[in-house]
């Protein structure tokens, strides 16, 4: 029998405002080649439609969490986050997720990895990508995550139970260094950037630069071939700058437009996945993008209306805010660690069969 035949033991969850597949580690191929292939023909990729599989035909909706025991001291699980590209057959671990990441500990209770506290269960997730921690805390009354509950998030229909993660250690966990290039600021193809990395490398960029006011809609700037150009040229060339070479293939950087807040927030953003442009933002992305804007001198800076000490972030993107709450290095620009409220639920638990090579 074959994979193709016996198919694949698969959980699909809404982390956030992603969705995507959730597997355990043993329940893959243990060669990475071998294990990519088998995702691209489970998500139905390369195809536009993703029609064949079960990727929801956007980069938001074609996601992958694999979970396993920690073999490291301190976390419970370790979680592997591949981005399965939609119309390309790509599957790439250079970027980290941190929707799906939510997830991730209602996934390790269900899968009996973690076992579940009385009222609330918290999981110290090792992120395999950027080989940092997050720690997350949910509702598990009676032993089991309960999903439903009271806390809406913008870019999700309804309300659900809150997933609090906390971070510590994100500051140039993908680069290096909270400003890869050595630099506040840099000039790349004409404009003025911020590379940033709290998470997530991630090119800021003013959006008046660029001629648009970045307050369009995801699908206005999608259409605009002129300013994915300019993005995509911007993005390769900072890139280099940040030491990440040639990304032509990559999901990493993101180019995010900033401009002024318009809804009472710290800052508004549009960001660049990097050809489709988010709905919202990513978390990973948030917390870089409020990194960097408190950087004096920094893109974004003088834009911005950050909020008092103690106060959380509120980056406004196309379909609402994002709140993240930052603890800085007392008297610096440091990040220490950082807050925030997600929610996730459970979509379907069974078996998936992959299509066949
Ligand atoms: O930045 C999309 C998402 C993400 C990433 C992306 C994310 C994060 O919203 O932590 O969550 O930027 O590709 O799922």
């Amino acid at each position: 029998m074959t994979l193709e035949d016996d198919g694949i033991s698969c959980m699909i969850m809404r982390g956030g405002t992603s969705k995507g597949a959730y597997f355990l580690e043993d329940d893959l191929p243990a060669d990475d080649a071998e294990r990519d292939d088998l995702l691209l023909r489970v998500m139905g990729s390369p195809d536009p439609r993703q029609v064949d599989g079960i990727g929801g035909a956007h980069p938001l909706t074609s996601k992958v969490g694999v979970v396993s025991r920690s073999s490291v001291r301190d976390t419970d699980v370790d979680y592997l986050f591949l981005q399965v590209a939609v119309d390309q057959p790509v599957v790439t671990d250079k970027q980290n997720c941190g929707n799906i990441l939510a997830g991730i500990g209602p996934f390790a209770v269900e899968r009996g990895l973690v076992a579940a506290g009385d009222e609330t269960t918290t999981v110290r997730i090792r992120m395999v990508n950027t080989d940092s921690i997050a720690v997350a805390t949910f509702p598990t009354p009676g032993g089991r995550p309960r999903y439903s509950g009271d806390l809406a998030i913008d870019g999700v229909p309804g309300t659900a139970a809150p997933v609090e993660i906390a971070f510590s250690d994100t500051a140039g966990s993908s680069t290096g260094a909270l400003l890869p290039t050595g630099n506040v600021v840099d000039e790349v193809e004409g404009v003025s950037v911020t590379c940033v990395d709290n998470g997530m490398p991630t090119v800021l960029v003013r959006a008046s630069d660029l001629g648009v006011a970045g307050t369009e809609q995801p699908a206005h700037l999608e259409a605009d071939v002129n300013l994915a150009e300019r993005v995509r040229v911007i993005r390769l060339a900072a890139a280099k700058l940040m030491g990440m070479g040639d990304v032509s293939e990559a999901t990493v950087p993101k180019v995010v437009l900033l401009s002024s807040p318009r809804a009472g927030g710290t800052i508004t953003t549009r960001s660049f996945l990097p050809v489709r442009v988010h709905t919202s933002i990513g978390v990973l992305g948030a917390q870089t993008v409020a990194a960097g804007i408190c950087i004096p001198g920094a893109v974004g800076h003088d834009l911005a209306e950050l909020p008092p000490s103690n106060q959380p972030f509120r980056i406004e993107h196309p379909t609402g805010e994002f709140v993240v709450r930052i603890d800085f290095v007392p008297g610096t620009t440091d990040i220490a660690s950082s807050v925030v409220y997600r929610t996730a639920r459970k979509l379907f638990d069974g078996v998936v069969f992959p299509r066949s090579t």
